[in-house]
């Protein structure tokens, strides 16, 4: 082990995470990537002794920043620092100290710095009607914004489906012409959705960037294959309950397993893409159908208005 690993698993200690915990973590990160478990040492040593740190640009529009919060809070306590270690984060309004001009400044000279090198995370959609006028920060309309860093990264990540495709701010009557960042720009992005979307999805996407030198693999609506390429349906634990001869012969009878899926209380699992069963989220703890929620769709395009009203059945 070099003296590299070995001071961040000391770190790792000090924050009272042990080597085990760790492993594990880098266990479920590769298996959410589709590796085969002999890259778990080659994950952890993305973390543990970082060859390159991208510097990251995140920019924040029309959003809740629940993106953030899920990101920053909900999973491993430790996961924002190992975020942080992995990369270097110039610009993150949520997490700098300074604000003000003193934040634009930084902006325009982390993207003059890093031209054609730095990734630049979105979360939040941008308003495109009447020049952009309904969102601005600094006396810059979001587009503006957009428009001036987006096309100089590297890549273009977009965290949430608000930054994807639009998210509440594109649901009708949508008065501020409100677009994922790819259609507002007319650029190729990165996207990660739901609302909010599970955090290990983007730091696969990141992990994935680090150890194989490219971005992941996409669908043709942006979403890395590894994560988005099956539906909740299809990988849905209470689906094996009416396809389980045990479980049928558990409850009594087929009809009464299938009482058990949230189809009839309007489930949106058939039609949405995302790997909730399998990732769940909070350290894997639950996911909403876990829950006893049907699945609202939220990682899906214009699903306010697709999949709305939520607990009535798709037609
Ligand atoms: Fe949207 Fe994210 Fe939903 Fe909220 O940044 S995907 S409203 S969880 O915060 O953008
Ligand atoms: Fe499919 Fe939803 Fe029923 Fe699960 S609960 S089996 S996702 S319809
Ligand atoms: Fe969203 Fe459905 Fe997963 S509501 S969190 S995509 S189960």
């Amino acid at each position: 082990m070099s003296y590299e690993e070995k001071e961040f698993y000391q770190r790792l200690s000090e924050k009272g995470v042990s080597r085990r915990d760790f492993m594990k973590y880098c266990g479920m990160l590769t298996a959410t990537l589709g590796l085969s478990s002999s890259f778990i040492p080659k994950v952890a040593e993305v973390f543990a002794a970082p060859k390159q740190r991208p510097p990251v640009v995140w920019l924040q529009f029309a959003e809740c920043t629940g993106c953030s919060e899920a990101l920053l809070r909900t999973m491993y306590p430790w996961i924002d620092e190992l975020l942080l270690e992995i990369i270097s984060a110039e610009y993150h309004e949520t997490i700098m100290a300074a604000a003000g001009h003193q934040a634009e400044e930084i902006l325009q000279s982390a993207v003059k710095k890093y031209k054609g090198k730095f990734i630049c995370v979105v979360e939040g959609a941008i308003a495109t009607k009447y020049n952009g006028a309904y969102g601005k920060i600094g006396g810059k309309t979001f587009l503006e914004i957009a428009k001036e860093v987006c096309p100089k990264a590297a890549a273009v990540i977009c965290v949430g489906t608000c930054a994807s495709y639009g998210g509440v701010q594109a649901a009708a009557p949508n008065p501020g012409g409100y677009k994922g960042v790819g259609e507002a720009l007319g650029i190729k992005t990165v996207n990660i959705p739901g609302c909010p979307p599970n955090p290990i999805n983007f730091v696969g996407t990141v992990v994935n960037y680090l150890l194989l030198g490219k971005l992941p693999e996409l669908d043709e609506l942006g979403r890395p294959l590894f994560a988005y390429g099956k539906t909740i349906h299809d990988q849905c634990p209470r689906r094996s309950h009416f396809e389980n001869d045990e479980f049928v012969e558990e409850f009594g009878s087929e009809e009464a397993a299938q009482g058990y899926c949230l189809y009839k209380m309007g489930c949106k699992g058939p039609d949405t893409y995302n790997n909730c069963p399998i990732a769940k989220f909070n350290d894997g703890t639950s996911f909403p159908i876990e829950a006893g929620h049907p699945c609202i769709g939220c990682s899906e395009p214009d699903f306010w208005d697709k999949m709305s009203p939520f607990f009535v059945q798709s037609e």
